[in-house]
């Protein structure tokens, strides 16, 4: 049936405010406008960053349908798109890329102008939406929204895949691996032979093992409260791991211990926490370590630090999706993966329909999982 230019009735997962689980609901999804494209999404993944919404850490405009992480076929374009078809298979891109913009332009930007991360207004370029439930207003999430059949998203936010991709694997390209794999080949460019730090073994942390592993690291260290993301993390690549709460001593002081009082060259933090980001930050060598902040700290929060860690030569920095030119990047990392060059099966713990959306949240509180998949 030919969909193009009407309204899709379709079901989407919506919340209506924080700490509240997601509603399975009948939307309406207008027509994509000029330079928009009407995506149906076949395979979402679930990401910490949504969970921080339901929490409250970050702070969006509700109601909301939430997901970025997804693999999807084009469904219609408006007027004047030209990169896509309907029929491609695509990836919806959580930091878009305009190519016109400084941040796109300069050889080390990846923050196009038009991220919804700064705001989270949760609306198209143009100040509107094109979601609607009973004609109440719905926003999206950071220009993707994927926890939904159909979603709607910029031009410039979309990327074209191999049609060979399995959507199910590769939608963690579209923000969990190429994050964490990002932070040590783009941002930290970790050299062979360092030793790294990892704070946090989810989804992006693990992607980070591989990316140390990748980058020739000799040592690699996973840092992670509870022992059952260990195993994992060895299998990808990590040499040891430790957990903070077997330990008296702060846990930078025991990096230190581990690196016979050097610390590590680099360290990532990919929890989210505040006081996490300090010690991966204090745990690198005093003056020639890079720490690089991944995680997602809860907003308005802020950090009380020493000046002595920066001013002996730390370099302290932040990386939002590993640091990749979000659409040049997505469509070369997906032809990697079939390539073999790297595999994600190792961080897809569990797949489910859709409608069990609210069970892949609580297995990802509950520590149970890397990756849920959402299979629409
Ligand atoms: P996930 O929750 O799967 O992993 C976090 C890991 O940290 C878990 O294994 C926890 O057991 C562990 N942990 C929690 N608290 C502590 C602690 N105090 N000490 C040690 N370990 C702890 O999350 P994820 O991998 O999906 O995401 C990680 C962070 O990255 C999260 O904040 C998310 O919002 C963020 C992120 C950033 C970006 C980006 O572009 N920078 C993109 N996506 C996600
Ligand atoms: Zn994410």
């Amino acid at each position: 049936m030919n969909t193009a230019g009407e309204v899709i009735k379709c079901k989407a997962a919506v919340i209506w405010e924080p700490k509240k689980p997601f509603s399975i609901v009948e939307i309406e999804v207008a027509p994509p406008k000029a330079h928009e494209v009407r995506i149906k999404i076949l395979a979402s993944g679930i990401c910490r960053s949504d969970d921080h919404v339901l929490s409250g850490e970050i702070k969006v405009t509700f109601p909301v349908i939430l997901g970025h992480e997804a693999v999807g076929v084009v469904e219609s374009v408006g007027e004047g798109v030209t990169r896509v078809k309907p029929g491609d298979k695509v990836i919806p891109l959580f930091i878009p890329q305009c190519e016109e913009c400084r941040p796109c332009i300069h050889p080390r930007g990846n923050l196009c102008k038009f991220n919804g991360l700064g705001t989270f207004a949760g609306l198209m370029p143009d100040g509107t939406s094109r979601f609607s439930c009973k004609g109440e207003l719905v926003h999206n999430f950071i220009s993707t929204s994927t926890f939904t059949e159909y979603t709607v998203v910029h031009e410039s936010s979309v990327a074209k895949i191999d049609a060979a991709a399995p959507p199910e694997k590769v939608c963690l390209i579209g923000c969990g691996f190429s994050t964490g794999y990002g932070a040590v080949i783009n941002s930290a460019k970790v050299e062979p032979g360092s030793t790294c730090a990892i704070f946090g073994l989810g989804g992006v942390g693990l992607s980070a093992v591989m990316g140390c592993k990748a980058a020739g690291a000799s040592r690699i260290i996973g840092v992670n409260r509870s022992k059952e993301k260990f195993p994992k993390a060895k299998e990808l690549g990590a040499t040891e791991c430790v957990s903070p709460l077997d330990f008296e001593k702060p846990i930078n002081e025991v990096l230190f211990d581990m690196t016979d009082g050097a610390g590590v060259d680099y360290s990532f933090e990919a929890i989210g926490h505040t006081d996490t980001m300090a010690a991966a930050l204090a745990s690198c060598n005093r003056n020639y370590g890079v720490s690089v902040m991944v995680g997602f700290a809860p907003a308005l929060s802020e950090i009380a630090f020493s000046p002595a860690l920066l001013f002996t030569g730390r370099t302290w920095k932040g990386s939002l999706f590993g640091g990749w030119k979000s659409k040049d990047a997505v469509p070369k990392l997906v032809s990697e993966f079939m390539q073999k060059k790297f595999t994600l099966d190792p961080l897809i713990t569990h797949t489910m329909p859709f409608e069990k959306i609210n069970e892949g949240f609580e297995l990802l509180r509950a520590g149970k999982s890397i990756r849920s998949v959402l299979i629409f």
